[in-house]
């Protein structure tokens, strides 16, 4: 702790009911301080309207901020020499994009070029991996850890975005009320010049079915013509081409014609609607194929029968629907892929070029932001995977404010107290643990082939989970299953599951890009590694595709390591109101997110032990006029800050206020709580009071 006597340490409170602390919460938001510290984590609680605090990053602050959080970061690792990270969590809509943008704005400091493009990584990343929900207007559907290397002295030389798991359903259908991403809006609405190269775009999203399946068109403090300008003159400051822009613009015109194509029929005959020829005629050209071909590929599927003859049958018009939503997703999110991977080349290439002066880049700073806890009324296999992501990290948090707490006192040589912490370890079992868990299980129904059900992969769930692991129960529905969170019960509809975890494209449309297509973005879009095999047909030495969830567990293990490679600063945002109503606090929806997220716990763990800490040197020279000069001669004298300390609390009317209140580690002086220090500076003050007495009296003997 420093020496200020800011009331904004929730650890130092008085008193640790919920009650109180909410209290505490409630009365600085309403003063606009959004932030409050509980021990070094930083609790940061959403305004919902602009305050003026965030003018100057790095003008020196001792009350909890957000820049304060991102500047001991920075100095941490500049002091130690280790990497750092600043972990983000909440729920939807809490802050944590926000809050990530100011950690940017603090920690981004070196070449400006270098500075601006990272900067600039991020309204790229908004128009093409956020949408509308209903929880938040500017929502992420992926997760994101960015990277920022620095050279020994702290000077930015690059960094690298990493993404996890963009939300790919959203493309073809969203929920009623919410939006598909914000760059399908922005391309129809803001798109200028860029309209002649792309056929026919009316400039109404009324004319695209995948921009209004949730009937919501516009957005409440968003303007998205604005933001295409914004968006596309940050590819420049990238270096994107203008050509690579158009590359990827005119994807995502054809992404939009080609969900308005539609298939009628029985799903007997395979008909086809008036408007298949018509789309496809203007998306086909968009992605280098020919309309002809790429109908077929949308409508057919060819087999091989016995030795060697092929044939080509048809599909219904719901395999077709299948089939297209398919390839619109794989468009979108591999669109999505191309955009972070270009930008890192971009910032690597910095990387690269500011080698030679710097000679090493020795650590970084990552920080991620990931898709927040979410319920909806349905919650289905997007929802599962976004709070499994939570879930891992909730875990990391627990481990380390636990951990961490432990390893101060060992260190310091500090008697430990009995720590213990509720974790959350066992609904992570549940979502990743062996031998098996909800998404093996998902992953055995998969393999299953043509067999393979969305009911019987609950039923697998409910067999292996219901009475033995806590977390799980099956509910009434027939595709129902709930898991108990640790932000909150949910319940899943495993309708979908089989499908969205295959992820499948059919190989007939894989090779038709990857081999036929004349543009050769497009095509690459569809280059997997493996080289697709020559001429359509069922393929037998294919490799076996990583499901999307084993992906995505693979993925957030290789997270969990990185942040372990780190020296972790938390921030945990809380969502002020559902309403995001601005300057409104709902007390109810926000002790539940301090409880959940541990704050409770961290607050106990800390209190059960030593709630305040003091290097031995402010201690000492904070406190030293407690006690007599003549007791503490000769330790000032030899600069033994640690004697000094325990001289100082061995004094009779320290020991009155501090007895067993108190330990004197290695490096640092622990005090049970704020009480403590208050009676110490109580003492301090009287003490200060008799000797200026003493001063005054003397000087008027003079008089
Ligand atoms: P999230 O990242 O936590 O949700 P955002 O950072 O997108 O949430 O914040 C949601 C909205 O809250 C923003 O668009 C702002 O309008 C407002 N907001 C957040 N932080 C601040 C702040 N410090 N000051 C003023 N307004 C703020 V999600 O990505 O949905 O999990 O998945
Ligand atoms: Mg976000």
């Amino acid at each position: 702790m420093d020496d200020d006597d800011d009331d904004d340490d929730l650890a130092e409170l008085e008193s640790l009911s919920e009650e109180s602390v909410l209290e505490h919460v409630r009365s600085r938001f309403y003063a606009d301080n959004i932030y409050t510290l509980v021990g070094s984590i930083l609790v940061a609680v959403n305004p919902f309207k602009s305050l003026g605090i965030y003018d100057n990053p790095h003008k020196p602050r001792r009350e909890a901020h957000v820049y304060r959080t991102a500047m001991e970061c920075y100095d941490a690792m500049l002091e130690t020499k280790r990497s750092q990270s600043v972990l983000i969590s909440g729920e939807s809509g809490a802050g944590k994009t926000e809050t990530c943008k100011h950690i940017l704005a603090y920690v981004a400091r070196g070449d400006a070029s270098v500075e601006d493009q990272i900067i600039k990584s991020n309204p790229v990343l908004e128009a093409y991996g956020n949408a509308k929900t209903l929880r938040n207007n500017n929502s992420s559907r992926f997760g994101k850890w960015m990277r920022l290397d620095f050279s020994g002295r702290g000077v930015l030389g690059g960094g690298s975005v990493t993404n996890y798991l963009l939300e790919k359903s959203r493309v073809v259908a969203c929920a009623s009320g919410e939006r598909n991403y914000h760059a399908l809006y922005q391309l129809v609405v803001g798109a200028r010049k860029e309209r002649a190269a792309l056929g026919p775009l009316p400039a109404t999203p009324e004319s695209f079915g995948c921009l209004m399946s949730g009937r919501c068109v516009t957005v409440e403090g968003l303007d998205d013509a604005r933001d295409w300008t914004e968006q596309r003159r940050a590819l420049d400051v990238l270096g994107v081409s203008v050509p690579e822009q158009s590359d990827a613009i005119a994807v995502l015109a054809a992404i939009l014609w080609l969900m308005n194509c539609e298939f009628y029929g029985d799903d007997e005959g395979g008909g086809r609607a008036a408007n298949v020829a018509t789309t496809l005629a203007i998306a086909g050209p968009l992605v280098g194929v020919e309309a002809d071909r790429l109908e077929t590929a949308l409508t057919t599927r060819t087999e091989q029968m016995g030795k060697g003859s092929m044939v080509t049958l048809p599909l219904s018009p719901s395999q077709a629907a299948a089939a297209r939503n398919a390839l619109a997703k794989h468009l979108y999110a591999r669109l999505f892929d191309w955009l972070v991977a270009r930008i890192n080349r971009s910032l690597d290439s910095k990387t690269a070029a500011a080698r030679p002066s710097t000679t090493t880049t020795t650590t970084h700073i990552g920080i991620l932001d990931i898709f927040g806890f979410e319920v909806f009324a349905t919650n289905s296999f997007e929802q599962l995977c976004i709070n499994y992501a939570n879930e891992k990290l909730q875990l990391v948090f627990n481990n380390v404010v636990f951990a961490q707490e432990v390893q101060t006192y060992e260190a310091e040589g500090v008697p430990s107290t009995a720590l213990r912490f509720d974790d959350n370890a066992a609904c992570v079992a549940l979502l990743d643990g062996k031998p098996v868990n909800a998404f093996s299980l998902l992953d055995d129904e998969c393999a299953g082939g043509a067999a393979a059900r969305d009911d019987k992969y609950r039923s697998k769930c409910v067999r292996a989970f219901q009475g033995k692991n806590a977390h799980f129960s099956s509910s009434t529905h027939l595709y129902g299953f709930t898991v108990g969170h640790f932000a909150g019960h949910v319940e899943y509809d495993a309708r979908g599951f089989v499908e969205k975890n295959r992820d499948a494209l059919s190989t007939t449309l894989s090779t038709l890009f990857a081999v036929h297509s004349t543009l050769s973005f497009a095509a690459s879009l569809f280059d997997d590694g493996a080289p697709p095999s020559p001429g359509v047909g069922k393929k037998k030495a294919a490799p076996a595709k990583k499901t999307l969830s084993a992906a995505f567990r693979a993925q957030l293990s290789g997270l969990v390591k990185a942040l372990e490679a780190t020296d972790p600063h938390f921030i945990r945002c809380i969502k002020s109101n559902a309403a995001k109503r601005p300057g409104c606090f709902e007390d109810t929806l926000c002790l539940e997110q301090l409880r959940y997220s541990g704050l409770f716990e961290a607050i106990r763990i800390r209190r059960a032990g030593y709630a305040t800490r003091m290097s031995h040197t402010l201690f000492a020279r904070r406190y030293a006029i407690v006690v007599s000069t003549a007791a503490l001669g000769d330790r000032r004298r030899k600069r033994d800050a640690k004697r000094a300390c325990e001289t100082i609390l061995a004094d009779p009317r320290v020991a009155v206020a501090c007895k067993d209140r108190s330990y004197v580690g290695t490096t640092q002086v622990f005090l049970k709580d704020a009480a403590v220090r208050r009676s110490l500076d109580a003492l301090r003050e009287e003490q200060a009071g008799e000797r200026l007495k003493f001063a005054q009296a003397a000087w008027r003997g003079y008089t």
